[in-house]
Order: C-alpha cells, then structure tokens, then sequence
C-alpha cells in the first residue's frame, strides 16, 4: 500500500520544527522539513514572542514540505501553553503576543487572590497548578495596564489556534491548550463564567472549544497560493506540546510517570478524572487536559532553559559551545557539589543566568561555581533534585509508587541528564522518543483519518517504530 504523508507543526520554546510524518500502515518515519529558532524579542521593558517570524518559518516550511510531496493529508500543529493572540472585531490581531516571561505578570496573580478569589477556591474550580503566567493572570495584566486593547478584542486565540487561524480563517479555542488557562472548570471541562466574571473579563472573547481529533478547516486559497500546497486540511492535534508529548510517550504500565525534556520539564501521571485536594494544592500540581479525554496530572519544573541560557551566555561572550560539551563538562566537574532551586524567582529571566547561578550558590554557602563544569552541574543537580521531589509528591498523593519514568523530547538526548534523573530518583529510566510532541501531533492526526484505532494503539505504533532505551538506576556514593 502507498505510504501517507502529514505535516506537524511543533513550535517550543526554543524552537520550531514543521516535520513530515510516513505512515507505511506498519510503522511511522519522521523527514525533517524545516527548523529554525524561536527567538523571543525585548521591546522596551517588555517580551514579546516574534509571532510574526513563527509565522513566516511555519509557511516556509509548508512550502518546503510541498517541494518534497504533492500528497499531505492533513496538517497538525502544537505549541507551548498559556500564551495568545487577541483579535479585534475585523481579525486584526491586537499588538503581538506576550512572552510568558514577561514581567507584566508580576505579583498579579497574589492581587487576583488578595482581592477577587481565594487561591483555595480558584485550585478547587480549575485544578490548575500555580504559574506566575497562567492565561488568567495575564489577562488581568492586560486589563490593568492596557485595557483599551483589551476592549477591543472580540476573539481569543491561543498560539496554536492563532497559527491555525492565519492557515484556515476558522477561529476556535482548542480543549487542551485552554486548560493551561486556568480559564477551564475541572469539574465540566468548559469555560468557567463565574471564573472571569469574578475578575472582570469579557467572556465573550473566548471561543468555542474543540477536541483534539477534529477537522477544524482546509488552507485558505492565499495560503494555498503562497505555499504550493492544495487544499489540505488542518486537524487540531493535541495542541499544547506536552498533551502530544504525552499522547506518544509509550507507557509500559499505569504506574508510569512521563517526563517530558524540553525547556521545561513536565512531569507527571495520565488520569481519568482530574484530582484536586489539600495535598495536590500545596505540592502544586496541575490538572490539564490531554487527548482522548485523559487528565495529565503533573507539575512544572524549571528544565533546560537554565542550561539553555548558560549556553546563550557563554556564546554571547564568545565561547561557542554546544549542548553535548556542556553535558560533558557537568559529568566531569572537579567539585561538584554545587546545587541550585532551578523554580527560585531568580531563575525565571535573569540577564546573565551564570552570574544568578553564582550568587544563588554564593548565598546558600556552597561557595562559588566557577567553570562550565561547575556551574552546568549545579543546574543538572537542581534540576534532577526537583525531579525526586516530584516523585515523592506523586507517590504520596497517589498513594502507589511509580515504577518507571518515560522521559521523552529533546533534552534526552543528554545521556547524563537521563543516567542522572535515575540515580537520584531510584528509578528506572525510559527515555525516548525525541520528537514526541511531533509523534503526538502526527499520531492524533491518523487517529482522525481512521488509521489509527486509539491512543492505545498509536503508543504501540510508537513504541515499535521508535523503540525506548532503558537506564537503570545506579547508587550514588
Ligand atoms: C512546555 C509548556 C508547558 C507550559 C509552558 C508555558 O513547552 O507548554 O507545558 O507550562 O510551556
């Protein structure tokens, strides 16, 4: 039988790729087509994603995708959470999309909770994990300091519905990127109408919400004429990154925890129903909603982008290095004993992530991390230390321990880092695939087309066509 082709759209933090995916009917190859950096921009004080560059790489790549094959089925496309684009009432988008690490969103969400409602009862209503960022507090942030724009605005468009929207001229919100809103009720997994109203935002900005698994519309005719594609159809995919990274991580067992590698980490468990109590609250753990109707119960931990800034930082002052190096240099630090809270505030945005690192290791009585090795190890052990935390959270709230931890995306090409989170966490270790946002995007895309039965089927389909490569846990003197 012929082979079918789908396109993936997947833009992290970091990054965007648009990727071709082969089905063969027996197994999945992914081609790279395009790849290219997410380089946020500082406007003044303020962060901006360069949405209008994502944008542009995305069509490059749709063209460079139709050189390659003329027979696309259909188009997926996933980013990161909580941010978005606002429409006014002839589709303009409003000013660019914020970066969720800009400052706006300082000690906003304390005056949401001092003023409006009780973190206690806004946990309770959405199961949403704390984040300086969440969707509402950013909202309210505009509201406070630009509320003329945000009188304006008639459609919210999260940055996954937004690329869609400039693809398809169809505007709907979908289920698994708005959960990291905290704008959903857990309980209906719908809008909360008494959530915006206790803060005083317009409801009517918020669009219908779609499943993951639907045809949402085709290309439009000028992005069919600007591409050299035809009439192709979009999907809406899982499109929050972790609900396709999830969606292909191959769980071997129901006590597995995922941990998905990227600028963040994402660790957590796949549910059937949300769970919010006293103990998930304080340990600060997140319902968001995942494909085929499953909860991800997982928490937030500040990943690869201290290492990432490490590397920007050293780059900018002339020492090219790349990832692997650093990697090494960790492994091979002289004294390493240093260790970091990769979540302190201090590592949210720092001008110079090695100087924070520095003075956070300097005022905890460490002494001072000097060498690449050093301070890059102080990072592993923070990060992989947040790690085991989580672990012991997710046991004790569960109440039955976790067998095994997938790791997934790219940061497990760090052999380390996957050697290491097993160590210190005792567990085994399951890292692959790579490209699991892409594989969960294409995967929920064959779900649509009918070539693929289920969530349970595509991971076997994963699990085969890319296999996992097992670390087992080492004592450490
Ligand atoms: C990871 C991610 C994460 C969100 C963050 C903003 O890319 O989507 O799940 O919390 O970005």
């Amino acid at each position: 039988p012929n082979s079918l082709f789908y396109v993936a759209a997947d833009f992290g933090a970091s990054g965007g790729r648009i990727m071709l995916g082969e089905y063969n009917g027996r197994n999945l190859r992914l081609e790279e087509v395009h790849r290219f950096a997410n380089e946020p921009v500082m406007l003044g004080k303020t962060l901006y994603w360069d949405f209008l560059r994502l944008l542009l790489e995305f069509k490059r790549g749709l063209t460079l995708t139709g050189i390659r094959r003329k027979n696309i089925s259909s188009i997926g496309i996933d980013t990161w959470g909580v941010d978005y684009g606002l429409l006014d009432r002839r589709d303009e988008l409003i000013g660019n999309p914020y970066h969720y690490r800009d400052q706006r969103t300082e000690n906003i969400g304390r005056e949401i909770t001092d003023n409006f409602i009780s973190w206690e009862k806004l946990y309770a209503k959405t199961g949403v994990q704390y984040l300086p960022f969440n969707t509402l507090f950013q909202l309210y942030a505009d509201k406070k300091y630009r509320g003329s724009l945000l009188e304006q605005a008639e459609s919210l468009l999260f940055l996954p519905d937004l690329f869609a929207f400039y693809l398809t001229g169809h505007k709907y919100n979908e289920y698994t990127v708005a959960s990291t809103s905290q704008l959903l009720n857990a309980g209906t997994a719908g809008w909360d109408p008494d959530l915006l109203q206790a803060v005083g935002l317009p409801g009517k900005i918020l669009q219908t919400l779609i499943r993951p698994g639907q045809v949402t519309g085709i290309l439009t005719r000028a992005v069919q004429a600007e591409t050299g594609l035809g009439a192709v159809p979009v999907i809406a995919v899982g499109s929050h990154d972790t609900a396709s990274a999830v969606a292909a991580t191959p769980l071997a067992t129901a006590q597995s925890a995922y941990l998905s590698c990227g600028t963040w980490s994402l660790l957590g468990v796949e549910r059937d129903r949300p769970l919010m109590n006293a103990l998930s609250r304080q340990n600060n753990f997140t319902n968001e909603g995942g494909v085929e109707g499953k909860i991800r119960f997982l928490k937030n931990v500040t990943g690869l982008w201290i290492i990432q800034q490490l590397r920007k930082h050293w780059t900018e002052n002339g020492e090219e290095i790349g990832f692997p190096a650093i990697s090494k240099q960790a492994a091979a630090a002289k004294n390493n004993r240093f260790v970091i809270d990769p979540d302190a505030d201090v590592f949210r945005a720092p001008a110079d992530m090695a100087a924070a690192i520095r003075d956070y290791c300097g005022d905890h009585g460490q002494g001072i991390p000097r060498t690449i090795g050093e301070l890059a190890i102080a990072a592993y052990h923070g990060i992989t230390g947040q790690y085991k935390q989580v672990i012991d959270g997710l046991e004790a709230i569960l109440g039955y321990r976790i067998d095994a931890i997938h790791m997934v995306g790219g940061g497990i090409q760090d052999g380390f880092l996957c050697q290491l989170t097993a160590d210190v966490t005792g567990k085994t270790v399951l890292a692959g695939p790579v490209e699991a946002s892409v594989l969960g995007n294409i995967l929920l895309q064959l779900i649509a087309a009918g070539e693929v039965k289920n969530l349970a089927e595509g991971r076997e389909l994963i699990q085969r066509s890319f296999g996992t490569q097992e670390y087992s846990p080492q004592p450490r003197e």
